[in-house]
Parts: C-alpha cells; structure tokens; sequence
C-alpha cells in the first residue's frame, strides 16, 4: 500500500511499437459476417442523440479537444466535430470497460473526414483502445482522402492476456512527438459518423453483493457490511453525523466462482460514498456521489479520493464543500446545497496543483482536509509523497516536510497566500486537523520508509514508525514546526485486526454531542469475505476519542465492537430501508425521485438483490409503550415474497409477517399489524419467498404506534337498595392530569368535567326495578397525554341481581 499512488504514464510510444501485432485489422479485411446474437457495443454511434455517451479522449492530461456536433452527417442529422486539437490522440471517445471482453474478435465500422485545405491530400486515422495506464492498443485504420468520408471497416481480437477492466475506444491521427510543429498534417479538424463495434454481448455485470454478514450483529465495526469505504471524514451538521468515503467498492469485481476480486485499483474511482447516522451504530446509505471523470460534477478532474468535507455561509448562504484528491497530482472543491447535495463545480480547474504556492516541493499535492476556525476563517491541510531529494537522507525521513497548510479564501472554493510547511515526523499523507479547547490538533499517516524517505533508517525516538497515525497540537492553525508533535495516536491497524489488514490508513476527528470520534479504515469486510489474503478494499471504522487533562490523546485501540450506540433508533416515522446496523446478502442502488425521508433533493436508494434468507437490521429500536403496524414501500420482483419482522435475531420468533403480493414491479405499500412490539429491541427484517430469484426491492420503512390509552380503574356493580335494583359505575382518574369522564348504562348517562388527578367520577343508575341482569358499563374518558387530544373506552362488566332472593344492600 506503500505505492498508493501509482504514477500515471504519460508516453505511449509503446502503442506504435507493439502496433505490428494487430496488423491484420489494419488493411481491408472485410467484416466477418455477424451472427444474429452479436450486438453493436456503442450507444449513439450516429451521433443522432447528440454528443450522449461521447466525450473527449482523456487518457493524458495534454489531449484536450473540443467535440461539437455538426449537420454535415455521412447519415442522419448529425455526426460530430472534432476542433481544438492538442495531441494525435485528440479526438472522441467512448467507454466500453465491462461491454468488450478478451479473446473476442469486434468488426468495427466507422466514417470518418476531414476537410482542411491545408492538410495533406490523404490522412490516415486509427481507432485505438485506451487499456488503462500507458497501454493503447491501434485496433483498425483507414486512410481518407481530403473532404471525402472514409469507411473504417475491419475487425480486431483483443489478446486473451489482454485486462479490459478499462477500455475506451477513440479515434485519432498517427502519434508523434511533436505534432503541434505541424498542426495542418496532425492536429486537423475531423468529423466522425456512424460509430459501430459489432460482436459478443457484454457480459453480465458481475455481482458486487457482499454475501457474507461483514458486520457483525453486535459489533459497531465496521460501519457498513453490504459495501466498502475508505479514507472516512468525519461531518456533523444539524444532529447528524454524515461519513464521507472514497468508493472502494466501485473497481470490486469479484470472481463469481472464486468470489475473489482482482486488487483494488485506485486509478478507477471517481466516485465518493456516503452514509450519515445519529447513533453511529445504524447508518443509512446516500449511494455515490459522481465527482470526477466524464460524467462527474467536476468533468476536469479524473479521480476522487480521500474526501474532507467543511460548511461556511457564503454571501449569506450556507454552503456545504466537498474537497477530494484529484488523484496524487492535484487537489479539488465540489459545493453542495446540503450535506447530501445537489452537487456544483464553482471552478474549472483543480484547487491546489502544481501553481499553489509554497507547495512545489510537495510530490502529492493531494489529501485535502478542510477547517473552518470558530471565526470564520478556513485552512486547507494537504500533501504528501516522497520528500524532496534535496534534503539530507535523515531529514528526508524523520521530517519530510511533505505537508502544507494553506488558508481558504472567503468563498471556500480558492486559496490565498502561500501554504506553510507543516514538519510532522515521519509523514507521509492523510494531514487533518481538528480544534478542541483552543488547540488545533493536525493528525496524520506516517511513512514506511524507503527510497522515497532516504532509505530505511530507524526514527528518532518517540517518532512514529511506519504506517501509524501521528499528531501535533498547535496554538496556530498555520504555524506546525516539529516540536508541536505529540505523539502517535493510532498504531497500525493490523495489530489489531490482524494478517491482511495492514497498510496505510486515513483518518479523521470529529465531535458529536459532546464526544470525540476517531475514524479510520481497515479491510476488515474483505477479511471476512477472502480470509487473510486481502486485495486492499478498506471499511470504515469509528473509535471514541479521549483526552489526558494536560490535551494529549490516550492512544487509541481499534475494535470490532467500536463506539456505544449514541441513542436508541425512533421508528415511528418514515425512514429509509437502506438504513441499518446490519444485513445479510443485501445491496443498495440509487433510484430517481429524491428521498421518503430527506426529501425531494436529497437521493434516495433501493435495498436490493434480495434473496430468500437475506436480512437487514435495526439496532436498539424503541418501540416505547407499543408498536400497533409496520409499513413497507416495496416493489414485488416475484409472487410470493413476505417480511418477517424478528425481535433480537434473524431466527428470533417472527412477531409480524408482511406477504409481500402487490402487482409486479409496481412500488406498494404494504402493511403488517403488530400486537405486543413494545420497548427497546433490535429489530431484524428477514426476507422469505421462492428460492433463486430477487423477491423485491425496498425503499422505507414506517411503524405506527398504538394509541396511548388515558389509565382509568373502573369499578361497577348492580345492587339493592330498599328492594331495588341500582347500577353503581365508579372510574378513578389514575392519569397525571384532570381528564372528563362520562359513565354509561343502558339505566343512564352521567359526565363529570374536570377529574383531578386520584379523584373518582360515581353514580348509582336507578332501574327501578326489583332486579336486573347480567350488563355492563362503559366509561369514556377524555384528556390529552404529551399535547395530543385522547379518549380512553373502557367497558365493565357487572353479574344482575334479584333483590327479592339476594337483598344485598348498599353499604
Ligand atoms: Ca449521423
Ligand atoms: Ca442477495
Ligand atoms: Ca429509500
């Protein structure tokens, strides 16, 4: 984990000299016939939908270019422009990761012109596939001639060795070195119509559903089983506290018939995750926040790792801002009407990068952690990598000076002045700061040494060793010399959790109602997925954090059983189905429409992938004085599915059935009474129905209480006086208030307003007869228990009487 950042390579000359391997495809070989059940692999190939599914080569940082789309069609309405030309690989592109597979042979068709009278006579194009990192692969070529549409027509094998976890096709000229030298004979314009990749069908997507249980009914560690997360940050905002994670699960392709996944591919994601609790025990999945790449909020960046998350009121609006690194080479802002957004970009270019001030010597300008201090100003703590080569091998490892700090400007999304060194021990990433007291606290990811750090070497005493978490405190959010170093906050991981859970971590402070809280992450749901041979797929963790009276940190110590639930889950209300302490075999996927619980703007998701036998659970749901019905959105995927509802486990007794036998595919709701669900239980929602098919989606969640009854005792009797018979109906008010009680007989009605509390309503109905049957009472009363208005029935039973054979008399 050392080599987190993999630097990306930034030549592909090895494409040109490799190109003879696939030679074939290059002169006409006409298409194979192609068989009914091939399939055309690429989604707007006649750029009829405009520029959809299309966007500009992206494979280095220089091939920029601008795609328009233009009426000069070889056919339809429309094909695309190409301008603005940076590079020969300047030109449009398409993803095919997960569509194209090796060992497959592709017929590949396409137009192609370009009309610069400049330009040579004749020009030959490629269709090349971007593989990941420096592998281009040359697939068909075709040599146009000036202001006439060509026809790629050829086909391609893709090697059976050949990893196609990535693959972009796009079309270009033939690379050289310095094509700007003559931009009319490489970087012309061109127009491209009538796109096609015809061959197998793309496979089906293999599962990512984790079917293990990865947490532990009990245990608080890891915070989610059913996905991954690293780097969490920490945030709290209006009682909630909302975890940001870089999306670990987002490259996870495990083998479906080893369940092992190839190592985890940081250069893939560009996605952030993030769940929120108020306990910190059940955390309810918001999905995935798409903010880099293509389609990302912030299209100029290609990665999102490492989140840090900050709020400010902006020209009097509250602001909520989403930093990220841009992989290792620079650092950027995403802003959020929410701390679950809508997301927008305030900046078309990355926020710290090599022009950022005081940070040239800095090898990763990434890892941004944002603060905003208790008097409005903000900082922004990043960096990390290998020290500068100029500094003595003892000092490159014991202090690398690989840190910065830098002050925010005022809109949060730009900085200013120049960013100050912060001299940790031993660092090497992950710098975040917290203020408590009046001390800024900055914690960090030390160092494992090596080359990068001068070469192996022993830290000075009391610095950190590799892979640990250290901290310093400082009167001054900018000013971090050596000697504010305090010491190591968190050893490794694996010394708590054991073979395959080693590595580097990320980690983060934050309070919440009072308390400090730790997070880190540590593969922990891999483990128990593939054992101890890992592949790098971190979970997020949480620890309390205590303090010494003199503000330094007792170390803290990584456990499965994690913090104490902050408080017990309400259910009497709408909440979201992805919401839990704990599943089984479950996934989660986001669905249009916003959120039952957190409105129209915020997403929303789906509990899916829902088998017979899976289960989710609440921890600690306080049902209170009872639980009267349980309600569930759900959409039906079979006939017979149901919802057990178990209190304490998932074989517990089943206290609720919801059959599950709403129309197909249509969201529902769908109700279970309850008789008896009162006090504080986990409550565990198991999933039963027909063996081998998905049964249903959930999307939330509601319980309705039973109504809360005024406590009245109520005593009645039929008895003689001087030969008749009377009905004697007594109701004592055992309520903490007055209520108005109204006694009832089929011999008369009485009302008396205002009962004190302890005090009774009576009365003796006369029947004026010598005897009367077997009869009841009934006693209505009337009163309010926390503000709400209620009326309590009770209906009493009395034996008749004979007052000829039974002369009982009142006392
Ligand atoms: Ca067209
Ligand atoms: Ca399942
Ligand atoms: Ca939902």
């Amino acid at each position: 984990m050392v080599n987190r950042f993999r630097r990306a390579t930034r030549r592909r000359a090895v494409a040109i000299a490799t190109a003879g391997t696939m030679l074939a495809a290059w002169f006409a070989v006409p298409a194979a016939p192609v068989q009914a059940a091939d399939t055309n692999l690429i989604v707007n190939g006649g750029f009829e939908e405009g520029l959809g599914s299309w966007f500009v080569n992206n494979g280095n940082a220089t091939d920029s270019a601008t795609l328009s789309v233009t009426t000069d069609a070889y056919s339809g309405s429309s094909a695309v422009l190409v301008t603005n030309r940076a590079t020969t690989g300047s030109g449009p592109m398409q993803d095919l990761s997960g569509k194209v597979q090796a060992g497959q042979t592709y017929a590949l068709t396409a137009r192609i012109k370009y009309e610069n009278p400049n330009s040579p006579a004749t020009k030959q194009f490629f269709a090349t596939m971007h593989y990941g990192g420096g592998t281009y692969t040359n697939l068909v070529s075709v040599t146009a001639t000036r202001g006439q549409w060509a026809q790629f027509n050829g086909q391609f094998t893709i090697p059976a060795t050949q990893s196609v976890s990535t693959a972009r096709l796009f079309f270009e000229t033939p690379w050289t070195s310095n094509p700007s030298s003559d931009p009319n004979v490489h970087l012309m314009d061109f127009k491209l119509d009538d796109v096609s990749v015809v061959g197998a069908a793309p496979p089906p997507t293999p599962s990512k559903t984790i079917e293990v249980v990865g947490k532990l009914p009990g245990e608080h560690n890891p915070l989610i089983g059913h996905k991954f997360g690293a780097d969490g940050f920490g945030f709290t905002h209006d009682g909630r506290v909302y975890l940001y994670l870089t999306n670990d699960t987002q490259g996870y392709a495990p083998n479906p018939t080893t369940g092992v996944s190839p190592s985890i591919n940081y250069g893939n994601i560009n996605q952030i995750t993030l769940i929120s609790s108020t306990d910190l025990v059940n955390w309810t999945d918001h999905g995935e926040i798409q903010v880099a790449g293509p389609n990302g909020v912030a299209p100029f960046t290609g990665n999102s790792w490492a989140p840090g998350m900050a709020k400010k009121v902006v020209n009097g609006q509250e602001k909520f801002f989403l930093y990220y690194a841009n992989g290792g080479g620079s650092s950027n802002v995403i802003t959020g009407a929410s701390p679950l957004g809508p997301w927008t970009s305030e900046r078309t270019s990355t926020l710290i990068d090599g022009r950022t001030p005081g940070a040239e010597a800095v090898a990763w300008k990434f890892d941004p952690a944002p603060l905003v201090d208790d008097d409005g100003e903000a900082y922004l703590y990043f960096g990390g990598g290998p020290a500068a080569t100029s500094m003595p091998a003892a000092e490159r490892f014991n202090n690398p000076k690989n840190l910065r700090a830098i002050k925010l400007g005022s809109d949060m999304v730009s900085t200013e002045g120049t960013s100050a060194v912060v001299d940790a021990p031993v660092a090497f990433e992950a710098a975040q700061v917290f203020k408590r007291e009046g001390k800024y606290y900055l914690s960090y990811s030390s160092h494992f040494g090596g080359n990068d750090f001068g070469g192996n070497q022993t830290p000075l005493p009391g610095y950190p060793g590799g892979g640990q978490i250290g901290y310093m405190i400082s009167d001054d959010p900018m000013s971090w010399p050596k000697e504010t170093y305090a010491g190591v906050l968190f050893p490794n991981q694996s010394q708590f959790f054991g073979a395959g859970t080693g590595g580097n971590n990320h980690q983060s402070v934050f309070e919440y109602e009072g308390k400090y809280y730790f997070t880190y992450h540590a593969p922990t749901l891999n483990k128990r997925i593939n054992g101890n041979t890992t592949q790098g797929y971190r979970s997020p963790h949480i620890q309390q954090l205590a303090f010494n009276p003199d503000g330094t940190i007792q170390q803290v110590v990584g456990t499965y059983a994690g913090v104490d639930q902050v408080r017990n889950f309400d259910p009497y209300r709408v909440f979201e189905a992805e919401t839990f302490g704990w599943s089984k075999g479950v996934a989660t996927a986001k669905v249009d429409g916003g959120s039952p619980e957190f409105g129209g703007a915020a997403p929303n998701l789906v509990v899916r992938d829902i088998d017979n036998g899976d289960w989710t659970a609440l921890s600690s749901v306080d049902f209170g004085d009872g639980a009267q019905s349980v309600t569930a959105k759900v959409r039906p995927l079979v006939a017979g599915g149901k919802i057990e509802l178990r209190l304490g486990g998932a074989t517990a007794p089943v206290v609720g059935t919801i059959p599950v036998d709403g129309p197909l595919g249509e969201w529902t709701e769908l109700t279970a009474e309850l008789d008896g669900v009162a006090g504080v239980h986990d409550v565990y929602f198991t999933y039963a129905g027909p063996g081998g098919v998905d049964l249903f989606e959930i999307d939330s969640w509601a319980f309705e209480a039973g109504q809360p009854e005024l406590p009245v005792t109520v005593t009645v009797q039929a008895r003689c006086i001087g030969g008749k018979a009377y009905v004697a109906v007594q109701a004592r008010n055992d309520h903490t208030a007055a209520v108005g009680i109204t006694l009832e007989t089929v011999y008369g009605e009485r009302s008396v307003a205002n009962v004190a509390p302890g005090g009774n309503a009576f009365q003796q109905f006369a029947t004026r007869a010598g005897s009367v049957p077997v009869g009841s009472a009934t006693v209505r009363a009337t009163g309010s228990i926390d503000g709400e208005a209620v009326t309590t029935v009770v209906t009493e039973q009395y034996s008749g009487v004979d007052c000829a054979a039974d002369p009982r008399q009142a006392q």
